[in-house]
């Protein structure tokens, strides 16, 4: 057996890419992170890399092993072969290690994570960090759920990034006061089974005008639906309905989303990763959760509205009426049945929600980050 016992530098993070970019959008954020502000040497397996190139657009496909970012990252493929086991194994969402690897494992005993999806429930402060037997082998792998609270793992959230969002607010607000900007600015990402047509219905008649900034992903044929047209609407180009003045956006570098969010004054974000990169931009969001069965998305949903608007562990909890407006427009977009009223509601209490949003981002930001935890709860297991 090796001697681990002062080691975590070596970190292995395997992701496999079930379908939309959240498992990779998170695990290179990770992995950026582990090795931009730790120092530690991040290796970055990943099964599908035609996928992942949509957000490593540097990405070469054809390459078994390469290095982005301080980052190397492998080609995960199912012969799979390796030099060596890591100090810290991360088995993202439950991916399911190879099983020459995990052999290897079994003789080097690293510490074994696997990160869950996020989730504002309950009961995940139970679930973090409970082990787990391996039924085979003598290994011991440990839950490690990111949450809202002191007693979960955090949400990923880099050092740097809230003192940059607000140099990038205060320099967008003094361009703002010397320029005439009516118009509500709104990003739009979310699941093509959302009502997209009735909210750009909702906007085309909305009092006062709106700019929704789409990037390019499935929603376009519901975007060009509404607008009457048959050829798809491509990066630069724009329509006009009532209000609205819908801008296509090209799919942006995760770095390009964060200041997209950060201009905007209300978010439509989905998933995991897009949903806190919209808390941290400190502004007002409505979050579509991925679509589970038996409606548990819903249960999702509800528990993290309770913990956004309401108050809890000092937090303060937002204004009734403002709460009311979000949570309605939130359960009516989850459930396809958007209308006016959701909007108006919506509207007329933005600036409270603002206010909230920037408070709330704060609050969370108090808390250890992700990457914070994962790396003092290594140390700690050694
Ligand atoms: O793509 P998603 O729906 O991913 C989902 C969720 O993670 C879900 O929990 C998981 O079960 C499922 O995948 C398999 O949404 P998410 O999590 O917001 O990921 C989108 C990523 O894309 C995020 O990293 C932000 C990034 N992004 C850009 O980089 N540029 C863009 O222009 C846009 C719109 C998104």
């Amino acid at each position: 057996m090796s001697d681990h016992s002062i080691e975590i530098q070596h970190w292995d993070i395997f992701c496999r890419i079930v379908d939309n970019y959240g498992d990779i959008g998170v695990c290179w954020r990770l992995a950026k992170q582990l090795s931009a502000e730790y120092g530690l040497d991040v290796r970055l397996w990943v099964d599908d890399l035609i996928s992942a190139r949509k957000l490593l657009p540097a990405l070469n496909t054809d390459v078994q092993t390469q290095t982005q970012q301080g980052v190397e990252i492998r080609h995960w493929q199912s012969a799979f072969s390796f030099d060596a086991v890591a100090d810290v194994v991360i088995e993202a969402f439950g991916c399911e290690l190879p099983e020459n690897y995990l052999l290897a494992m079994a003789e080097t005993q690293p510490v074994w994570l696997n990160l869950e999806y996020l989730s504002a429930e309950s009961w995940v402060e139970q679930y973090h960090l409970q082990p787990s037997p391996h039924p085979r082998l003598p290994l011991k792998k440990t839950f490690f759920f990111p949450g809202f609270t002191q007693k979960t793992g955090g949400l990923l959230r880099e050092r740097g990034l809230l003192p940059e969002r607000d140099v990038f607010q205060h320099q967008r607000t003094a361009d703002l006061l010397t320029g005439t900007h009516a118009a509500l600015r709104v990003s739009l990402f979310c699941y093509p089974f959302a009502p997209v047509r009735q909210l750009l219905t909702c906007m085309a008649q909305s009092a006062r005008p709106v700019e929704c900034l789409i990037p390019q992903t499935g929603i376009m044929d519901e975007v060009c639906g509404f607008f009457g047209i048959t050829t798809a609407l491509t990066a630069g180009q724009q329509r006009k309905a009532g209000n609205l003045t819908a801008k296509i956006l090209p799919f942006l570098s995760q770095a390009d989303y964060d200041r997209l969010l950060w201009s905007c004054d209300l978010n439509f974000v989905r998933g995991e990763d897009s949903w806190i990169r919209a808390i941290w931009a400190g502004r007002p969001f409505i979050w579509q959760p991925y679509r589970q069965d038996d409606e548990a998305h819903l249960v999702k949903l509800d528990a993290f509205l309770d913990r956004y608007l309401k108050a809890e562990d000092g937090l303060k909890a937002c204004e009734l009426s403002a709460a009311e407006a979000l949570a309605a427009c939130h359960h009516a977009w989850s459930r396809g049945a958007l209308e006016p009223h959701h909007w108006q509601q919506l509207m007329q209490h933005l600036p409270t929600l603002d206010s909230h949003a920037q408070r709330r981002s704060e609050d969370w930001a108090a808390l250890p980050d992700l990457a914070a935890k994962l790396v003092i709860f290594c140390r700690n297991s050694l």
